[in-house]
């Protein structure tokens, strides 16, 4: 599909940030030029995939695209119970409604908004327990998704109740970092000692198996989807925004080995999703994900998506603008810290520069830093994440290098008047998951 784009004028820019509040999420698309707000649910599907859109079986029960889609995740995830959802959240309420209690003690390698709400919401205490370099944006680690296993076996040791272990691979808020396959192997061995099982985050694991195949010592010779089956088969179930690395516009799933807690989750879906068969899906979106699936998994598409974002990181870097360091596998991240080194984190300095982003040239990034930790549910106080960023996310096979040079020249110029922006003054605040709807002003 091809979509035009629209250029707007500095003067067009700065009425649509205000009536937006400064929050990038509050823009309207069409005032947008380049898009780069998420990798989720903006990918462009193959002619393979709509086509599949054409066969659609919207029938109540029993539509034969879950059955494609039962199907390709099983060759390629490897899990046994398949429960689709309407997208990934919706597979979390369902997991951690199922699991936890509360009083129980979630760890998790970094949070994810969503992940660690739902959690909350269902009454556990998530447990941070990835390595210290995750929280470094200039750490040179090549894993930085990885846990570190004492602070894992601390916790497991410490806390009342670990109803699971939550990897996510990649780390969305470390910077899209991978966690390689030898730490993961020896959590599982962790894990399986004090009787906890372990359950995926999914969401861009395709991502994950590529920087293992590109990063990590014996798997060069190994595909994409070998690596993807090998690593998901020391997890006992994930969940799945098919909306990111299954190249779809909606859509997620929740996988899991255990019969049981597969008969309650069948029994929630029917309440919140819809039918077991369908999860909140259309017939043919069930279809294009099962495609989907197919197409992701291919080492010369993961070449092609994960080697764009590096071109717009390098480039960036080559002009001296502070990235998080590796390039991480969905977008790169700016380091609004060093960014503007003397603005506090309560004037929020990565909202600031995604606000700066959006009026220099129409490009829409995303805030990754105080807004999006939100408060403790406890003290009411704001979280203060050590990484303080905005976030470049590519959409997959939507858009060309000579759009990522237009970006990187708009970063430039908006790094080169840094001096100016004071910081912004939050005006409205929701109650959950704040980001998406927060207002501001600049100070
Ligand atoms: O947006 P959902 O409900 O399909 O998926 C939630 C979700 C779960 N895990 C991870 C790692 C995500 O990145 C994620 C959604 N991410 C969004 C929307 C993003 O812009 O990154």
């Amino acid at each position: 599909m091809v979509e035009p784009i629209k250029k707007t004028t500095q003067a067009q820019r700065e009425t649509a940030l205000r009536a937006a509040g400064f929050n990038t999420f509050l823009l309207r698309s069409e005032d947008v030029y380049i898009d780069l707000l998420t990798d989720s649910g903006t990918s462009a599907m193959s002619d393979w995939q709509w086509a599949g859109l054409m066969l659609g079986d919207e029938a109540y029960a029993g539509s034969k695209n879950f059955y494609h889609l039962e199907e390709a995740v099983h060759k390629h995830y490897g899990y046994k119970h398949l429960i689709p959802t309407h997208q990934g959240r919706g597979a979390e309420h369902i997991l951690s409604q199922i699991m936890i209690s509360p009083g129980d003690t979630v760890p998790g390698n970094m949070y994810f908004t969503t992940t660690r709400y739902h959690q909350e919401h269902a009454g556990a205490q998530f447990a941070d327990v990835i390595i210290d370099e995750a929280h470094d944006p200039t750490s040179p680690h090549l894993f930085k998704g990885d846990i570190d296993l004492g602070k894992l076996e601390r916790v497991l040791k410490t806390a009342k109740h670990v109803p699971y272990l939550c990897v996510a691979a990649t780390v969305n808020m470390a910077g899209g970092q991978p966690i390689s396959m030898k730490n993961l192997k020896a959590v599982r061995e962790l894990c399986s000692r004090h009787g906890v099982p372990i359950m995926m985050d999914a969401t861009r694991a395709v991502e994950n198996a590529w920087f293992i195949k590109t990063r990590e010592a014996g798997y060069a010779d190994k595909s994409c989807a070998e690596i993807l089956r090998e690593f998901c088969s020391y997890t006992d179930g994930c969940t799945m925004s098919g909306k990111k690395d299954a190249l779809v516009n909606i859509g997620g799933w929740l996988s899991l080995n255990d019969d049981k807690l597969a008969e309650k989750a069948r029994n929630m879906v029917v309440i919140y999703e819809g039918l077991h068969t369908y999860g909140g899906m259309a017939g043919r979106d069930m279809e294009a994900m099962a495609r989907g699936i197919e197409e992701s998994v291919q080492d010369e598409h993961m070449r092609a998506r994960v080697g764009q974002v590096e071109y717009l990181g390098e480039l960036l870097q080559s002009y001296g603008v502070p990235v998080v360091v590796p390039i991480g596998g969905h977008a790169v991240y700016l380091d609004a810290r060093r960014f503007y080194p003397g603005m506090p984190q309560d004037n929020f300095p990565a909202q600031m520069l995604a606000a700066e982003l959006y009026l220099d040239a129409g490009v829409r990034v995303m805030e990754r830093g105080v807004v999006s930790a939100g408060r403790d549910a406890k003290t009411g106080k704001h979280h203060y994440p050590k990484l303080e960023l905005v976030r470049l996310t590519i959409p997959r096979r939507v858009y060309t290098q000579a759009h990522m040079d237009v970006v990187a020249e708009s970063v430039v110029a908006v790094h080169d008047r840094a001096e100016k922006p004071k910081g912004l003054r939050m005006t409205y605040e929701p109650e959950y998951l704040r980001f998406f709807q927060a207002r501001f002003e600049p100070i």
